[in-house]
């Protein structure tokens, strides 16, 4: 009797262990298939101008612009990012977790345009 109530306690206790191990196995899978990509936005434009990523992977938007100021965003109902201004040298990661196709816009200079397209 007293063997059985030691066996179910020690089921009962590993149980927990094993959803965290889980949990942290599937978290770093997810963060392992993403990739960054780096666009420059010199002379006032996004170089390159377009780009075709996977969903997950990230963008970095690097102000390398000289003392210019940008301000990177996206205005679109299933996806929308907005980076505030970009001091000289500012970097700014958009984590894209949506499919789609999306512009990248500069709230300073409306010919800026980077067209995302993000597969699944
Ligand atoms: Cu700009």
């Amino acid at each position: 009797m007293q063997l059985r109530t030691c066996q179910l306690s020690r089921t009962a206790s590993a149980l927990p262990v094993l959803a965290v191990l889980l949990t942290l196995t599937t978290g770093a899978s997810l963060a392992a298939t993403g990739i960054k990509f780096v666009v420059s936005q010199r002379g006032r434009a996004f170089l390159p101008g377009a780009l075709t990523i996977h969903r997950g992977d990230t963008v970095e938007v690097v102000n390398d612009d000289g003392d210019l100021m940008h301000h990177a965003y996206i205005d679109d109902p299933d996806f929308s990012f907005d980076s505030g201004d970009q001091e000289p040298g500012a970097k700014a990661d958009i984590v894209f977790t949506k499919a789609g196709t999306f512009n990248v816009l500069c709230g300073i200079h409306p010919k800026m345009k980077l067209a995302v397209t993000v597969r699944e």
